[in-house]
């Protein structure tokens, strides 16, 4: 049986795919785009892992629902699907979301070059510019972005001692720099990376707290940041980030620009109005910003964060009809551990 048809517009931001599911959205209970994340997640997970895993997506595969707007003031808002649950906030999902968004009619801005997105991390504002009837950049004003723990010292088995900072973009993030045990991105294979980081992950998890001040359903780190030498010109710092089981991201990493520019910023390293070029594995770009500073209470504590904004672009490349039929063995996808 038939149990769905989806329509996805498939795109890139920077090199990491976004496909954008044009038709058969669940219906989803919530006021908030958080709720319906929850809701999304308890019963209708079965789409995100027909749609993102092997065979009909893979190992890096992302993407997006746009839903109607759940805020008074908001055009639309955004859920996002990927390999590995649904995330609070996807820096490289926006730009693709509102790219292919627009250049298939499916939004339409109140106010031209603008746009209010409401996401399950919160509320987004986007700027964006229009070039032979394509959308040529989009830039995202992200959520409030904050450094969360520093120099933290992990033991991870096989590699010896790794000092970190988490830092939160709209995910957690474990940021690991250069450092006896890790000489830096551009010294490492891919594969290196993805051998370490679900590592890196599970023991910073063990031994850190994450639960986001606003909102306590955004917990856990889910990202790893590797930093490194740059390979771009132009640009201010490269990353590698970790996602899912088996995923570098192609893209910059907006939620990681914004996770490394908090934690810059944190340790006088970025300024207020600082600008950030920042490269990815592939040493694609986007470039982020310092647009404000602002106090985040934690019950009673207050927590200085940034207001970050990351601009990059996306290409749609396909259009595809995607069904999730129970008669195939791998309806709902798999993943090769
Ligand atoms: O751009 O925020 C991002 C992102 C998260 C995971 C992969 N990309």
């Amino acid at each position: 049986m038939i149990k769905g048809t989806f329509f996805c517009i498939d795109a890139h931001t920077c090199g990491n795919p976004v496909r954008l599911v044009t038709s058969g959205h669940p219906n989803l209970v919530g006021e908030t785009m958080s709720e319906k994340r929850l809701d999304f997640l308890e019963r209708f997970d079965w789409i995100r892992q027909g749609l993102m895993f092997e065979p009909r997506g893979h190992d890096m595969m992302s993407g997006a629902f746009l839903y109607p707007p759940c805020s008074d003031n908001a055009d639309a808002s955004i859920l996002f699907i990927e390999t590995s649950g649904c995330l609070p906030m996807c820096g490289h999902g926006t730009i693709g979301t509102i790219t292919a968004g627009l250049e298939s009619g499916l939004i339409t801005p109140r106010t031209p070059g603008s746009l209010i997105i409401d996401v399950p991390a919160g509320q987004v504002t986007i700027e964006y510019q229009e070039k032979d009837g394509k959308v040529a950049s989009v830039k995202i004003f992200n959520v409030a972005a904050y450094l969360v723990h520093q120099n933290v010292t992990l033991n991870i088995p096989g590699l010896g001692e790794l000092t970190v900072d988490v830092s939160y973009g709209g995910n957690f993030y474990v940021i690991v720099e250069p450092q006896a045990n890790f000489p830096g991105i551009d010294q490492w294979s891919a594969a290196e990376i993805l051998q370490w980081s679900p590592i890196v992950r599970e023991i910073a998890n063990e031994n850190l707290d994450c639960v986001h001040p606003e909102d306590a359903s955004v917990k856990g780190i889910s990202h790893v940041l590797w930093t490194g030498k740059t390979q771009t010109q132009g640009s201010d710092a490269a990353n590698a980030v970790f996602y899912g089981d088996k995923a570098i991201d192609r893209s910059p990493c907006g939620t990681g620009t914004s996770a490394r520019m908090a934690q810059l910023f944190a340790k006088g390293e970025l300024a207020l109005g600082d600008t950030f070029v920042h490269e990815s594995y592939i040493g694609s770009q986007f470039t982020g910003k310092i647009e404000g500073v602002v106090q985040i209470d934690a019950k009673g504590k207050n927590i200085t964060a940034i207001l970050p904004s990351i601009q990059g672009w996306a290409k749609v490349f396909a259009k595809n009809s995607i069904t999730i039929d129970d008669d195939d063995p791998y309806a709902y996808g798999f993943s090769v551990k």
